[in-house]
């Protein structure tokens, strides 16, 4: 059956993968072992999107598909982890930077942190320093990821790296950043210690950061 899932989400068919998630969860399987075969359906589907075969409503609908199906599974999991705060990985206080709605590819990299370990305080978007800055001293995370799709948003980034060294909380937190026009110079610019590509490499990052592989 868990096959069948990663062929429902891949072929966008939400509402038999919401049934199937939901059948996959009453039989005892494990949210994390459900949320694998999801990342499996997203590189399928991030495939088709490069070979042009998927567009960007498909990519919108894979997020929202994503989201429903992390919140069944999500809902599982954090029953047997929130007891022990220890089992997770790392905490990461994630968010879209001020000015900027675009979610798909934060929430992609929310669910992806999820599924590998990490706790992960996602603050939506259009998200100002302050903001930030009160995550940071609430849920004392080690890692701060700030997403951007517009190039306005570059100097927001920048603005909620020093909000967070004013707060004198700098050195508490690593800070990724990422989103599709983000590269080496932007990561200078802003003053965050690493960017990522995509999904994968926030994951590597994070767990590079925790002292993993
Ligand atoms: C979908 C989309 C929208 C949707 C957003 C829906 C949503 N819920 O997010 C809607 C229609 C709302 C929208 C609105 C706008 N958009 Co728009 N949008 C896009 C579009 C087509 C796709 C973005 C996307 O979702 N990509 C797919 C995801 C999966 O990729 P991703 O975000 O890059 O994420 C991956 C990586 O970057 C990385 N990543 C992402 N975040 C993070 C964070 C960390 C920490 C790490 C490590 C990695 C990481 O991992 C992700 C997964 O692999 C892009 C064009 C494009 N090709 O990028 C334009 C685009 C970003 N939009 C653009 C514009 C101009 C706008 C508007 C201003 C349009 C308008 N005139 O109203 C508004 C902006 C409103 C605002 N204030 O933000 C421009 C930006 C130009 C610029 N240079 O700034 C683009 C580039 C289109 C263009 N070519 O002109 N948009």
């Amino acid at each position: 059956m868990l096959e069948k899932l990663v062929d429902a989400i891949a072929g966008m068919r939400e509402e038999e993968a919401i049934s199937l998630v939901e059948e996959l969860l009453d039989q005892g399987i494990e949210p994390l072992e459900i949320l694998k075969k999801c990342r499996a359906a997203v590189e399928i589907i991030g495939e088709k999107y490069e070979k042009g075969e998927y567009f960007m409503p498909e990519l919108i609908l894979t997020g929202e598909m994503l989201n429903r199906i992390s919140s069944l599974a999500k809902a599982k999991m954090t029953e047997s982890l929130e007891e022990d705060e220890n089992k997770y990985i790392g905490k990461v206080v994630l968010g879209t930077v001020k000015g900027d709605i675009h979610d798909i590819g934060k929430n992609i990299v929310a669910f992806m942190l999820d599924t590998n370990g990490f706790k992960v305080y996602d603050l939506g978007v259009d998200v100002p320093s302050s903001k930030f800055v009160e995550a940071i001293k609430e849920y004392k995370p080690q890692i701060v990821g700030m997403s951007a799709l517009l190039t306005l948003a570059f100097d927001k980034m920048k603005d909620t790296v020093k909000a967070i060294e004013d707060a004198g909380l700098r050195d508490q937190v690593k800070i990724m950043i990422g989103g599709a026009p983000i590269n080496d110079q932007i990561k200078e610019y802003t003053g965050a210690d690493g960017w990522g590509q995509d999904a994968v490499e926030a994951v590597s990052l994070a767990k590079k950061w925790m002292g993993g592989n």
